[in-house]
């Protein structure tokens, strides 16, 4: 079989994160190589443009964060992505594109025609699942101040948050059978369980 490319996707807090560990272990149990990955900060230069992203004290327009989500994305898949899959190995990546149609697309109000031409131009490539872990903001970023310091992103008002559910929302509606949704107001075992039903599909 062919290896997979798996993103996670869902607005701050949402259990992304979370459920790597439960895919990392199915993964093992059928003996399939895997790596966990991430956006922004797969790279070096990655983790570079991670820090300029997320400071709050980061003072760009929304045009020239795209284009530094790109770069990263970019990056990400010449360095680990298709070295990855084309040796073998599943790749898990907690955010992908769609990061970008939700977050540049429906958070930060840029034209979507934009993006979908720069990313075709990038010639990424699609993912073969993608779960979307979805929930009302509201208990999302409950989750997110538990944690402490808030980065450039969570310390947007609620609205730029519901924006980029929104989005999210309409990506899976228009694309039903790659992205699935996954109630992420459900309790840890109930949303692990769904986690697993749906990466079992893809054996
Ligand atoms: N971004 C990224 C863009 O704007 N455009 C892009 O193109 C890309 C790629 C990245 C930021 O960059 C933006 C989006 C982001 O704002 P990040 O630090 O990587 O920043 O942020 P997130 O990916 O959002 O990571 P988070 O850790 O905030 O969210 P997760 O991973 O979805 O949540 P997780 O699993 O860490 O869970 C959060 C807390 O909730 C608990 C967990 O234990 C944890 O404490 N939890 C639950 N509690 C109760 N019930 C459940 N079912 C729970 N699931 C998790």
């Amino acid at each position: 079989m062919r290896a997979k490319f798996i993103t996670l996707e869902g607005i701050e807090g949402s259990g992304k994160t979370t459920s790597i560990k439960s895919i990392n272990n199915l993964l093992e149990q059928k003996k399939i190589r895997y790596i966990n990955t991430r956006e922004p900060g797969a790279s070096s230069m990655g983790n570079e443009l991670r820090e300029i992203l997320l400071n709050p004290n980061t003072n760009i327009s929304s045009e020239v964060e795209l284009l530094l989500m790109l770069a990263d994305r970019k990056d990400h898949v010449e360095k680990t992505i298709l070295p990855n899959l084309l040796n073998d190995t599943w790749v898990i990546s907690d955010r992908f594109m769609d990061s970008s149609i939700a977050y540049q697309g429906g958070g930060r109000q840029l034209d979507l025609s934009m993006i979908n031409s720069l990313a075709t131009y990038l010639n990424l490539p699609t993912p073969d699942s993608t779960l979307l872990f979805d929930l009302p903001v509201e208990i999302a970023l409950e989750r997110t101040k538990k944690r402490g310091k808030l980065d450039r992103f969570e310390k947007e008002e609620i609205e730029f948050h519901n924006r980029v559910r929104d989005a999210y929302l309409e990506l899976a509606n228009d694309n039903p059978d790659r992205i699935k949704v996954i109630d992420g107001t459900q309790n840890l075992e109930q949303v692990q369980a769904k986690v697993i039903e749906n990466i079992n599909q893809l054996f």
